[in-house]
């Protein structure tokens, strides 16, 4: 089962090119650590990516909430990440038609679609959301990470839903990268990613909702691949610093949970 397996013995059985390529970067930079950069200002953003870049497999955006957003963010946000071969993801979380899917992905003032290898998605509204993602313009390298649950007290999301998310999946293995959740939803399928936001060193949550568990527990326990960390690195008197120590912790439990 994929919790015993090493990242590159699992990269040849995945059949998304993102997740090959994420296998790949988290074998030889030895990180799982995929950072939240929820910050509002772009050039924040680019001075933490470039800060803690060497440091992640994946750095992570609400690129809705940059208040001084401008098209000139993204080439410079696209040169980081390939000298220091992480990827970029876009955590759009679509939910609707796949023909405003379409639209949300690949036009507007974001572009989705032409800059982020990654993005996520809500399975709410089912298969129409993947084939959009799939038909739409932009780059050829594309994956989408699916929400089969949330980190969220009182959240929504139920067994059925869950259950029938990861069934989903399996009708799209060449796009679909993994899936976003708390628990080890599925043993087998060793070529998916589990990705598991909600993780901090300490504290117990936020005064809306948030959950926090700990890298240990998350990744030996809950069978997180990659590790999902915001307010853990960039509330930290020192981003950097912290960044290397959630890197090292997580790099560990791995390390462990595949140990024999
Ligand atoms: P933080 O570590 O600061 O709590 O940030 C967590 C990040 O992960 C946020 O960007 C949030 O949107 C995202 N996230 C989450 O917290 N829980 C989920 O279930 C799914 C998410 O994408």
């Amino acid at each position: 089962n994929r919790f015993k397996m090493p990242f590159l013995d699992r990269s040849k059985l995945a059949k998304n090119p993102v997740s090959i390529k994420l296998f790949g970067i988290m074998s030889s930079k030895q990180t799982t650590l995929c950072l939240a950069a929820d910050l509002t200002d772009s050039t924040k953003i680019l001075n933490l990516a470039e800060q803690v870049g060497p440091y992640i497999c994946a750095l992570k955006t609400h690129i809705d909430i940059v208040e001084d957003f401008h098209p000139n963010l993204i080439q410079p946000l696209k040169d980081i990440a390939k000298r220091h071969n992480f990827v970029l993801f876009e955590d759009r979380k679509f939910a609707d038609i796949g023909n405003t899917v379409e639209m949300q992905y690949s036009k507007g003032i974001y572009q989705i679609s032409s800059w982020a290898s990654l993005v996520t998605a809500h399975s709410l509204t089912g298969k129409g959301v993947l084939d959009a993602i799939k038909g739409a313009p932009g780059n050829e390298e594309r994956g989408v990470f699916l929400l089969a649950e949330t980190s969220a007290a009182g959240s929504l999301i139920n067994d059925t839903y869950t259950k029938a998310t990861l069934k989903l999946t399996a009708d799209y293995p060449d796009l679909v990268s993994g899936i976003v959740c708390q628990n080890p939803l599925f043993s087998d399928s060793p070529g998916l990613i589990q990705l598991t936001p909600g993780v901090k060193l300490e504290s117990k949550g936020d005064n809306l909702g948030q959950q926090y568990n700990t890298p240990d527990y998350v990744v030996i326990e809950k069978g997180a691949d990659i590790a999902v960390v915001g307010r853990g690195i960039t509330e930290a008197a020192d981003p950097v610093t912290a960044a290397k120590l959630y890197r090292d912790v997580l790099w560990k439990a791995y390390e462990k949970r595949i140990e024999n």
